[in-house]
């Protein structure tokens, strides 16, 4: 026992890889999610009463799961100790992409009946997204289906600049029962939040991962409960995962993650219907309403012999309530809209449908694919885009190793996607933040790059950044949220000394803007500083000293 922790410990501190890679295991990547389960029907049990929430048994009952917890994975782990988790950890077998996605569970209370949802459990949601978003690559929410679609919604617009994976899901039938939808649901949500960076509110439902602001339950009777009749899934996971990249939506931001818990319940739903008294609309918009999305036919059209109706709506608006025009129809979109007030017209999270007005540049216009086409004798525009989508990933970090921001410019106007990845899963941000190139590391992040994406060998941007001492590059990253994750930082102490033994100031700097806490310390129980003062490098002493100092103010302030 005591040679396994110590060969466990050595090839960390030594190579501060993961554990499978050391001698004789296959090379795997890890991610954490964190779960936050909020009730609904996935974790009901029958009483006198019907089906109702259960506290404190889903993490027992998953532990006995063997696709949804790997137990002697988890006793060698417990055994090697190499991570510090919490309570209500478990954890996956090794997927398909060779990802191993470690999930703690973390059980609001009481857990609900969604129906009994308000906004106010959503702010509660929020906040413990807030809470935990530097320590977990991605989320899954466990949530009932009733609301789960008003939830997931709402959740994409309290979270601004969202750059990690959210996943709502549930089930129709409790996960305890013999047929059941819960594990397949559960299972997708986690290898969505651990594997991808989709930096959106999504639910996944039955194989498919949806926009969550578009996104409505459609069948109580059916394992497929739910649509987004207006826009196609984010992914299916059937046998491959195929992510609809185009579709995913992105910050396009060099600010950092927040989210708003202040909501305004003066708000209501009104759908036209024929015969609709005009009394039933004075009524509905009286005060203290302050904005109503109204329901109109087809492409938003409501009665044009109604004189009395209107004249509700135009005292309304009079009085400032903001009225959404918005189609009864499933698909298709309204052509007007009645009044819009603050940020209505203006497309936040993706819950808009944009029709592209004026000219489109097609993949046909560059000559670039032009010539490849030729080439190989091709025609039809589904081999075009499969050429185009070959090829941008080289392209792009190609563009980003030059530091060309005008050649990803002109990658992205032919439909490519800056986030793409190479064979080894880096991305152009990678590659920029390794060479150091500020100006395309800013326009990457300004397009949709993400900071949290991770190449085959977890690697950040960050660390990427850190290994070749680009401070400015480091300082932007941080500016836009990214963070050292707690596997980055497992080995950070044995780092840092190895750094100050070397006299290595740039490097300590890097880490330091970087996040990392300074006196961690290594394998051996020493810090940097220790280190510094045992190996007598100047530089070095003084760094940290002024480091140890600047530290002692501000803990004495807070
Ligand atoms: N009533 C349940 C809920 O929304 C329905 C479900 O989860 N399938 O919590």
């Amino acid at each position: 026992m005591e040679a396994a922790v110590m060969r466990c410990s050595l090839g960390r501190a030594l190579c501060g890889t993961h554990r499978e890679d050391l001698p004789g295991c296959k090379a795997v990547s890890e991610a954490r999610v964190l779960v936050i389960n909020t009730g609904g029907t996935i974790g009901m049990v029958q009483d006198d009463k019907g089906l109702a929430p259960k506290a404190n048994k889903l993490v027992s009952s998953l532990k006995t799961m063997p696709m949804l917890h790997d137990d002697a994975y988890a006793q060698e782990t417990k055994l090697c100790n190499l991570h510090e988790f919490p309570d209500d950890t478990l954890v996956l077998p090794v997927s398909k992409q060779n990802k191993r996605i470690f999930y703690t569970i973390l059980e609001l209370s009481p857990l609900l009946d969604s129906s009994n949802m308000t906004p106010e459990d959503w702010a509660k949601i929020a906040k413990k997204l807030e809470e935990h978003y530097e320590k977990y690559d991605g989320f899954v929410i466990l949530h009932g289906t009733d609301t789960m679609a008003y939830t997931a919604s709402a959740l994409s617009f309290m979270c601004e600049n969202l750059g990690k994976t959210v996943v709502l899901t549930g089930s129709q039938v409790p996960i305890y029962e013999l047929q059941n939808d819960g594990r397949a649901n559960l299972l997708g949500a986690l290898l969505f939040a651990g594997q991808f960076v989709i930096p959106e509110v999504c639910l996944y439902f039955y194989n498919k991962l949806y926009r969550g602001n578009r996104v409505t339950k459609v069948d109580a009777g059916s394992f497929n409960a739910f649509s987004s009749p207006n826009l196609p899934p984010l992914a299916n996971a059937e046998v491959d995962i195929t992510i609809n990249w185009e579709t995913v939506c992105r910050a396009n931001t060099k600010k950092k993650f927040r989210v708003h818990t202040n909501m305004n319940r003066n708000v209501g739903l009104l759908r036209i219907f024929p015969g609709i008294t005009a009394a039933a609309v004075k009524a509905f918009l009286q005060p203290p309403i302050e904005g109503i999305v109204l329901e109109t036919y087809g492409s938003g059209n409501a009665p044009n012999n109604r004189e009395d109706l209107l004249e509700e709506l135009k005292r309304a608006t009079e009085r400032k309530v903001v009225i959404l025009n918005c189609t009864q129809c499933l698909r298709g979109s309204v052509t007007t809209v009645y009044a819009t007030g603050q940020m209505l017209s203006e497309n936040l999270r993706g819950e808009m449908t944009v029709v592209p007005t004026g000219a489109k540049i097609s993949l046909r216009d560059s000559k670039f694919i032009q010539v490849i086409a030729r080439s190989l004798s091709i025609s039809c525009k589904e081999e075009l885009e499969a050429v185009r989508d070959a090829l941008i990933p080289l392209l792009a970090c190609a563009a980003a190793k030059l530091g060309d921001v005008d050649a990803l410019r002109a990658i992205a106007e032919m439909g490519g996607n800056l986030s793409c990845e190479d064979y080894d899963g880096r991305t152009p941000l990678h590659i920029a933040a390794s060479e150091g190139h500020l100006p395309s590391v800013e326009y990457l992040l300004t397009s949709g790059a993400t900071v949290y994406a991770r190449d085959r060998y977890g690697s950040s941007p960050l660390m990427n950044a850190i290994k070749f001492r680009h401070i400015h590059v480091i300082n932007l990253l941080r500016e836009t949220g990214a963070h050292l994750s707690s596997h980055d930082l497992e080995n950070t102490g044995t780092i840092l000394c190895s750094l100050a033994a070397k006299g290595d100031v740039d490097g300590l700097c890097a880490w330091y803007l970087a996040g990392a806490d300074l006196e961690q310390t290594g394998y051996d129980g020493k810090n940097a500083l220790q280190v510094a003062e045992a190996t007598e490098h100047k530089e070095v002493l003084d760094f940290l000293r002024q480091k140890q100092q600047k530290k002692a103010v501000e803990d004495g302030h807070s």
